[in-house]
């Protein structure tokens, strides 16, 4: 077992901000089985958050606000960026999670995580601006995916009140050259044409693997290779999944695995947003596959 935080080269602030997200992992999901329930608010997103997703925000604030050079902290869960002492891109780092990345899952008993960005930079800020990202991914186990200087990395996530053990299973993760997998969100009649025929391709070519969870289904890419992508909907052209919280983390993570990811037009960290909460269409795998996608698209 290495203790990653020993793993030279990365950033300390970078170790510690992954410490105490790793930290809160057990906790969160032992607690998971009791807050399947709808909390009866809405996020800043417009949607309807589960008792899951305000626990794990609020136990995930906690928690990394405490961490000396987190200037800033935003959450899909809340409206504003919480001040943690400021000094962003002086020294100090914005983080930026979804606590609980594909929290109806809860109701099914499917896999779901939170996904975490650290960005150098006052948000919104573009995915250039990032210095690591990472998710917890509540599987059959907990793992943590980091993608930080030194590339990307697996670890297993171990513990419960007497503390938390990161075990690192994998280190300089990269997508297989041979994909295997594919996941398109939204529904079928809501694709654009375009879309729609560059699936038609990909079904001949892969093998369906969708579970609903950003996380999860970004994780069979990288683990067997493919392509993930919450598309344009012909009535949601952003499409459904956030930029700074979602699609720049995990574009982050799959581009240091040897992947890529767009929004459609552009590269997804290039993207200039003019909020927090901007949504963007995402797809991310596989280079030969994106780039196939782009060409559909254009
Ligand atoms: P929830 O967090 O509300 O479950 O949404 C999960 C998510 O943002 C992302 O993780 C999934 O890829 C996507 O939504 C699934 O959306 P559909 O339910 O429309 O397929």
């Amino acid at each position: 077992m290495v203790d990653p935080a020993s793993d030279g080269g990365a950033d300390s602030t970078v170790e510690a901000v992954f410490d105490a997200v790793a930290a809160t992992a057990p906790e969160i999901r032992a607690a998971l089985p009791g807050r399947r329930v709808e909390s009866g608010t809405e996020n800043a997103s417009g949607e309807s958050v589960l008792a899951g997703d305000l626990y794990a925000d609020e136990l995930l604030g906690e928690a990394i606000t405490a961490v000396d050079g987190v200037g800033s902290f935003v959450s899909e869960e809340r409206e504003a960026a919480v001040d943690a002492g400021g000094g962003v891109g002086e020294g100090a780092y914005a983080v930026a999670i979804d606590p609980l990345d594909g929290s109806s899952n809860l109701r099914s008993n499917n896999a779901m995580g939170t996904v975490v960005g650290v960005y150098d930079a006052p948000l919104p800020a573009t995915g250039r601006d990032l210095v690591a990202a990472g998710y917890v991914l509540y599987g059959p186990i907990t793992t943590m995916v980091v993608a930080d200087a030194d590339g990307v990395r697996e670890e297993v996530i171990a513990g419960d009140d007497g503390g938390v053990e990161r075990s690192v299973v994998e280190t300089d993760l990269r997508l297989p050259d041979d994909p295997l997998v594919y996941g398109f969100g939204g529904r079928v009649p809501d694709w654009p044409a375009d879309f729609t025929d560059y699936a038609r391709e990909i079904e001949d070519e892969l093998k369906l693997r969708y579970g609903g969870a950003m996380v999860g289904d970004v994780n069979q890419v990288l683990t067997y290779g493919g392509i993930f992508a919450y598309p344009a909907l012909v009535d949601a052209p952003d499409g459904k999944l956030r930029l700074s919280f979602e699609a720049n983390p995990i574009a982050y993570i799959i581009e240091r695995a040897g992947g890529t990811a767009t929004d459609g037009e552009q590269h997804i960290l290039d993207v200039e947003p003019e909020g927090v909460h901007d949504r963007v269409p995402l797809y991310v795998g596989n280079e030969e596959l994106v780039e196939r996608l782009q060409a559909a698209l254009a």
